[in-house]
Order: C-alpha cells, then sequence, then structure tokens
C-alpha cells in the first residue's frame, strides 16, 4: 500500500493531505493547514498579503511559503504515519504569483544543510524578496505594452487562452523589469509558486506544467511551449530565465537529501506541481466536459473541462491547460471570500449568523442589488475598488448579505457564459462551500444541482491524485483518469442541493437587472427602470 502527499499552498494557507491509494480505493490519513497570518505572524501577512500603500499593489513573502513548508514536514514526520511507503508528492499553488531567485540558487537549492531551517537558507537566493500574487491589479500599463507589442490582446488570447491580464505573470514581470532593471538583470530563474515549492522539494530548479504555465500571457496554449513573441514582448532575455515546460504528469526529480536527513523521509518522486484551479478541476472529479465546479475561496472561480480551446471573445474568461491533457476553461472573481468576510464583519456576525441573515431576506431581494467590488475586480475588469448598493440601505444586514451571496452567484453565471456549457450538476468546494445557505443560493441561481465535496480543500485532494497518477505512469502502469477521480466524485449518499424551479425562473430575470447594475457601475445608463420591471413582475418573499 503506497501513500501519496499533496500539499496546496493557497493565498492565505499552506494545506497537506497524504492518502492511501490503491485499486479499491483513496483513504485521507493525515489532513493540516498552516494559515499565514495566524501561524507565522512574524511576516505580517494580512490574508497572506503583505500590507501596503497601494491597493492595486498585492505582493507576499516567498520566504514565509517556504517557511510553512518545513514545518508542514515536521509535522507529518511528527504524525506517527509509516511514511516509509510515501511513493509520490506533488501540488497545487495559488495561481500566477512569482518567485525571482538568484543564479545562486542552483547550488544552494542542492546543498541545502539539513540540520538548519530552510527558511534562512533560502533568504540568499532571492532576487527579489517579495512575490507579486494573483490579487495584484497595478499592471495596466504594462498589459497594454505587450498586448501593442504581441499583436494586440485578441491576438493574445487566442495564442495564450487570456488576454494581458493585470495579475497574470507576464504584466508582473515586465513592470518589474521596468521598476528595477538592475534586480531584474541579478534574477537567473523566475518560478511560478508551483515550481518555487517543487524546487524546495527536489532540490533543483523545478519545470511548470501547461496548466499554471498557461496563466502567465508567456506559453502558447497549443503546442504548449514558450510563445516567442509573447515573452520578447515581456522583458529582454526572459527566455532564459523561464522555467521548461513539461506535461503535468512529469517527475521533477526525488525528495531532496534534505528532506530525507532532516525529517527520516523517503525519496519519494516528487512530481510537477500545477495551479490551485487545474488541480481542482482533478480534485473535483472534472474529468470529462459537461459539468463544472465551483471553488469558493479566497477567490470565487468556475471552472470546466474543455475538450477544444475556445477562447472567451469578451475577454474576462481564461483558457488554461488541463492536467489530464486537454484544456480546462475559468473565469475568476476575486471579491469573494474577503468581500463575503467584509459583509459578515459589518454586522459582527458569525457564519452562522451569517447564513440566518441569508435565510431571512427573500430570495431576490425584493430586486435590491449590491455590487460587492470592495476590492479592484477581476471579472468584470474594475481598476479602483468601491461597491455600490441599488435601493439597498448600507445597514439592513439580511439585505446586506443576500446581496452579496447573489451578487455572486449571479456574477459568475454571467461571466461564464462564455464556456458554453449547459451546467446541470456544479461541484462546490472552497472554504466557504461549507456553508448551504450559500450553496442553496447558488443552485437556485444557476438552475442546477450542486454536490458539497466532503474534502472542502479539492486542490490539495487533486494533488494527491495528480501524484498518483504520475507514479502509475511512472511505473509503466497507467491508471485512467475515470478511474483516479472514481472514488471520489460517486454522489451516491451525499447530500445533493437541488434548485427550486420556480426561484431559478426569478433569478434568471434578476440577472439582467444585475448586468443593468453592474453595466451602471461600469459607466453606463441608470438601471432604475430595470429594477422597477423586475419588481412589478415579481411579488416573491421568502418561504
Ligand atoms: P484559499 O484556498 O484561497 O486560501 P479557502 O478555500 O481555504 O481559501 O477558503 C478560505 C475562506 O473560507 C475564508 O476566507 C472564509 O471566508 C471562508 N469560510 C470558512 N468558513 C466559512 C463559512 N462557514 N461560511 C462562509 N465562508 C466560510
Ligand atoms: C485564477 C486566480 C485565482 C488564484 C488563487 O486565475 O487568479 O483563483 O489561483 O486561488
Amino acid at each position: 500500500m503506497s501513500l501519496y502527499l499533496g500539499f496546496d499552498s493557497s493565498t492565505q494557507s499552506l494545506t497537506a493531505l497524504v492518502a492511501e491509494i490503491d485499486g479499491a480505493g483513496t483513504r485521507i490519513v493525515f489532513e493540516s493547514a498552516i494559515e499565514f497570518d495566524r501561524e507565522l505572524p512574524e511576516y505580517g501577512t494580512v490574508h497572506g498579503v503583505l500590507p501596503g500603500a497601494d491597493p492595486a499593489v498585492a505582493v507576499s513573502s516567498p520566504l514565509m511559503w517556504g517557511d510553512a513548508l518545513d514545518r508542514m514536514m515536521r509535522r507529518l514526520a511528527d504524525s506517527g504515519l509509516d511514511l516509509s511507503t510515501l511513493a509520490a508528492i506533488s501540488g497545487s499553488a495559488q495561481q500566477h504569483g512569482s518567485v525571482y531567485l538568484n543564479a545562486r540558487a542552483a547550488t544552494e537549492l542542492e546543498a541545502l544543510d539539513p540540520a538548519r531551517p530552510l527558511v534562512g537558507q533560502l533568504a540568499g537566493m532571492l532576487a527579489r524578496p517579495v512575490s507579486p500574487i494573483w490579487m495584484d491589479t497595478s499592471t495596466s500599463a504594462e498589459c497594454a505594452e505587450i498586448a501593442q507589442a504581441a499583436g494586440g490582446s485578441a491576438a493574445v488570447a487566442q495564442r495564450t487562452g487570456s488576454r494581458p491580464f493585470e495579475r497574470f505573470t507576464g504584466p508582473q514581470i515586465r513592470k518589474f523589469f521596468k521598476a528595477d532593471p538592475v534586480a531584474y538583470a541579478a534574477t537567473d530563474r523566475i518560478h511560478l509558486v508551483s515550481s518555487f515549492m517543487a524546487s524546495l522539494l527536489a532540490g533543483t530548479h523545478a519545470p511548470l506544467d501547461p496548466g499554471d504555465g498557461s496563466g502567465m500571457n508567456l506559453m502558447d496554449l497549443d503546442t504548449c511551449e514558450w510563445w516567442t513573441v509573447a515573452v520578447d514582448a515581456t522583458a529582454p532575455a526572459l527566455a532564459q530565465k523561464l522555467p521548461a515546460l513539461v506535461p503535468s504528469s512529469a517527475i521533477v526529480g526525488r525528495l531532496s537529501p534534505f528532506w530525507q536527513r532532516r525529517y527520516g523521509l523517503p525519496p519519494a518522486r516528487v512530481v510537477a506541481w500545477s495551479g490551485d484551479n487545474p488541480c481542482s478541476l482533478v480534485g473535483t472529479g472534472l474529468v470529462a466536459e459537461g459539468r463544472v465546479a465551483i471553488s469558493l475561496g479566497t477567490s470565487d472561480t468556475i471552472f470546466g473541462l474543455m475538450r477544444t480551446p475556445r477562447v472567451d471573445p469578451s475577454g474576462t474568461g481564461h483558457v488554461f491547460g488541463s492536467p489530464t491533457g486537454v484544456y480546462m476553461g475559468l473565469t475568476c472573481v476575486k471579491n469573494g471570500s474577503l468581500a463575503r468576510e467584509r459583509i459578515r464583519d459589518a454586522f459582527a456576525m458569525t457564519w452562522d449568523d451569517f447564513s440566518r441573515a441569508l435565510d431571512a431576506a427573500p430570495p431576490g431581494n425584493d430586486g435590491r442589488i449590491l455590487i460587492p467590488w470592495f476590492e479592484p475586480e477581476i471579472t468584470p475588469a474594475v481598476a479602483v475598488g468601491g461597491e455600490r448598493r441599488y435601493g439597498l440601505a448600507p445597514d439592513d444586514g439580511p439585505g446586506n448579505v443576500r446581496g452579496v451571496v447573489e451578487a455572486q452567484q449571479m456574477a459568475l453565471a454571467l461571466h461564464s457564459r462564455w464556456m458554453g456549457v449547459d451546467i446541470r450538476e456544479i461541484h462546490a468546494t472552497g472554504g466557504a462551500s461549507v456553508n448551504r445557505a450559500i450553496l442553496r443560493v447558488m443552485a437556485d441561481v444557476f438552475g442546477a444541482d450542486v454536490i458539497p465535496f466532503d474534502v472542502a480543500n479539492s486542490a490539495a485532494l487533486g494533488a494527491v491524485l495528480r501524484a498518483y497518477h504520475a507514479d502509475r505512469l511512472a511505473d509503466a502502469q497507467p491508471v485512467e483518469w475515470d478511474a483516479v477521480v472514481a472514488g471520489i466524485i460517486e454522489p451516491n449518499g451525499r447530500e445533493r442541493i437541488v434548485p427550486d424551479p420556480r426561484r431559478h425562473e426569478m433569478y434568471r430575470d434578476l440577472l439582467t437587472v444585475y448586468a443593468a447594475c453592474e453595466a451602471h457601475a461600469l459607466g453606463g445608463p441608470d438601471p432604475a427602470p430595470a429594477i422597477a420591471a423586475w419588481r412589478a413582475r415579481h411579488t416573491e418573499r421568502s418561504g
């Protein structure tokens, strides 16, 4: 019986899952999370981000991520598990974030001293002390410059799967090159969070997988190679600084002597890491077309598998590589969990209070709309944050709770239409998916069954399953993806949240009102007539 280890290095925490996997199924035998703000306060992050004066800038600490990995390995070693049968390790990481290493890193990664903590040995390898992450919206100028040099936004979208986006790694690299050309020149390798963490495990520069590589505006989606036009448009000599691209199932090395000696771990295979959304695709069992998953994490995302890439003509969605070898479509809403928390905290509620307040306001909220762009938004693109209320009093607790939840679900529904999926079933995951009241709104807005997952961290689970899949492939005993996920997606016996057809009809209508309010918030005409017309059509009250 072999053990498989999967990590999820997310915005706010590092999670580790260990599973025993064989033909008979997948059993989780260890699960642990380190929350950065609470357990590593010395780095000073707030929700995993280093505080700063400019709300458009979001950076975090690569040292903190490495430190968390070291501490998690100690927890694992102290867990009492017999880790001698640990066969393979993989991981998931928040997408788009980048880590800048200098030329010393290559040798120093190989020569880490097991007697000393990892973090003290990492600082000397960094060419940049901080890492820009996916919440950063400060690179609009660089997006425009890259688009112009690479033949326009639509051409970049067609080749890379997404038009230039502020948080994507290419525009972030360009901004760094412009702001600090000396430090840029001293950068030998630019990793994503995923390949950085894999490098720490393998003790050598790890390559990147296409799932995460496609979040950079630099990879040719078709060939899974760097697209020279975009690479050249982004920054000088960038081609030499990028990791190699390998299939998601590639073995990038063995767990290095540092970890073996420090924690008595075996030389397990290290499988290429991927992004959290590509890993969640596997962890929610979406290995066939037609179903979607919604992850309610720090960001809210909706995604599904695509056999052929259909690029979003409206320019809000993304096509990424899928770890299963094809593609995935994704839409990301930035004002997710933190927006829900903003409302919860404004009314000094617990999550239970929040759920009760949600149920206390009528579905449709009497046509009152909250546009929850507390922070700059990704979908649709909003450069300066600022929430808007239409007919909603700021001091109405239930109205604002319902307002934020309905708005988020309607935004996901509205901005994922480009994926062209007839959504009948939604696999719900992420920290907020434990909240059944939120999932009921999701089911009614989409008119689809919602299946919550037992393991809320589908990204870490996806990493475990990817480790297993790659390990079997390396042993020339490949297992089909259907079989890999079979045990975890069986909805039998699992709670299914079924939509109410009448409410779904109401939400279909409300969606046009929501779209009118969004358009107004972006500078369009007054939505008051649309709201009044909706009210005249609907008299439904809660119950
Ligand atoms: P990430 O992986 O992006 O770091 P998670 O998927 O772990 O994020 O989700 C963390 C979020 O889950 C927290 O920010 C919190 O707002 C949310 N959350 C946790 N419990 C609940 C709950 N009962 N209801 C709603 N949201 C919740
Ligand atoms: C996806 C995105 C976020 C991050 C953090 O494009 O930006 O979902 O991966 O979770």
